[in-house]
């Protein structure tokens, strides 16, 4: 089956082709090249969609399935920061590391050099038949200090509930079971078959 990503992100692209290792994965840039797409809903799920419904629309091709992931992390200390907001943190255009150097000073101010956080991920697939959105979450906590460069993002401060290293330090298989990413696309799996069929 062939799936096209509705996303520019390298991280959710090499993560989404690893959990779906034996269909054909394809980055709508490669189809489209870039594409201006305004993320301008309220909700993880709204951007999702907002983002699939783009993709499809752009390729004019009713047999096509786009999945997109809107995702972000949130830290209940810092009332659910960065959230929708986790791409553009640090301001428009601002780099992973920047993002992350923010959250990790706005995480020194509070005095805590721990406390919990979580990872949200919503799953839009858009398709001729319908159009679908489900979630994932993965729990833990955040840490002030960077440690490891696996992962992308905001991976090096993050700590699953259960270990003791950050995903920037564990194993990428672990990731792979336990992410936010992998929950909701476990979730969209049987939805992608029945839209691609
Ligand atoms: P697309 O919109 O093109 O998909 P994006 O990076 O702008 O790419 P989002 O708007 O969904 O995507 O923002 C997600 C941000 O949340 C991303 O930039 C990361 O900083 C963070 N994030 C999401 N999932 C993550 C993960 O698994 N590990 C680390 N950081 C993650």
């Amino acid at each position: 089956m062939r799936i096209i990503l509705a996303t520019s992100n390298k991280g959710k692209v090499r993560e989404i082709r690893e959990l779906f290792e034996d269909e054909e994965v394809i980055p709508f840039t490669d189809l489209l090249g870039p594409l201006e797409i305004e993320e301008n809903g309220d909700t993880f799920a709204a951007n999702a969609l907002i983002k699939a419904r783009t993709v499809f629309e752009a390729l004019h091709d009713d047999n096509a399935v786009v999945v997109s992931d809107d995702s972000g992390i949130s830290v209940p200390l810092l009332k659910n920061e960065p959230g929708i907001y986790s791409a553009r943190y640090a301001g428009e255009g601002a780099t992973d590391r920047q993002n992350l150097e923010k959250l990790v000073r706005k995480l020194k101010e509070t005095g805590f050099v721990s406390t919990p956080a979580f990872y949200t991920a919503a799953i839009a697939v858009v398709g001729a038949k319908g159009e679908y959105v489900v979630h994932g979450w993965m729990h833990g906590s955040i840490i002030d200090t960077p440690r490891g460069d696996g992962g992308f993002g905001y991976d090096p401060i993050f700590i699953p509930e259960g270990y003791t290293q950050t995903l920037g330090e564990l194993d990428p298989a672990i990731k792979r079971e336990l992410s936010h990413r992998a929950k909701a696309l476990a979730l969209a799996r049987p939805i992608i078959e029945m839209l691609g069929r």
